[in-house]
């Protein structure tokens, strides 16, 4: 498998807009108590100001759990902050330009929606994928209802990188997902808008540990 990120559990995502107000540090803060495999900031509705000054936390707490921090679509904003890891989205930079702004170093993930998507992943220097929406979500327009769990299974297997699942996962949802090998679970508004994200993170990241090899649980 390609790819130099170790994505396996849960992927924790923190969009404050989707966090009681001004709780996306504490949020961030519970997730990495609970566990995860890495962190990401998503918050397309901060000013750039806002953005940094929330990531410069975000920063020092994945530091201080060894978690590697990743930038939603902002190559800027993470050179900045010196993240771990940037994640694009498929009308974000191209990833060959994001990588030479970037260097050599940062890890980089790319949202993909479909097979054709993951097969045009092979020739891009990545190393990881998000493939989803997996289930029906409100969290991001998107024009798909829901590739549903079959699919997912299918670009999984082609994928050769490190793929994270996302979209509509909850934790009595995230059952249905049969085989983790090589993939970590991401959830947005299930683990934000939990009444404990720091329980529903670790949840989340024993199960889809647990699943690796197609165990049942
Ligand atoms: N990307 P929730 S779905 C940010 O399919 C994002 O690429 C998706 O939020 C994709 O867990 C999504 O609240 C939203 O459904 C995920």
């Amino acid at each position: 498998m390609r790819g130099r990120a170790k994505i396996e559990g849960f992927y924790g995502i923190v969009d404050p807009s989707i966090c009681r107000p001004n709780r996306a540090t504490e949020v961030a803060a519970e997730i990495l108590e609970g566990g995860c495999c890495a962190l990401q900031l998503r918050a397309k509705e901060c000013s750039d100001e806002e953005y940094l000054e929330l990531g410069t936390q975000l920063v020092k707490l994945c530091r201080r759990y060894r978690v590697p921090f990743f930038v939603n679509d902002r190559v800027d904003l993470a050179l900045i902050l010196e993240s771990d890891g940037v994640h694009l989205g498929q009308d974000d930079l191209p990833v060959r330009d994001a990588r030479r702004l970037l260097g050599p170093k940062p890890l980089l993930g790319w949202s993909t929606h479909s097979l054709e998507q993951v097969q045009a992943a092979h020739a891009l220097e990545l190393d990881l994928i998000g493939v989803g929406p997996v289930f029906p979500t409100s969290t991001k327009k998107l024009t798909s209802p829901g590739l549903g769990t079959h699919e997912l299974e299918r670009l999984r297997r082609s994928a050769g990188l490190p793929v994270v699942a996302i979209g509509g996962i909850t934790l009595e949802n995230v059952k249905e997902i049969q085989n983790f090998e090589g993939m970590a679970v991401a959830a947005i508004s299930s683990v934000c808008r939990a009444p404990s994200p720091r329980a529903a993170a670790a949840r989340l990241n024993k199960i889809a540990l647990q699943r690796r090899h197609d165990e049942q649980l």
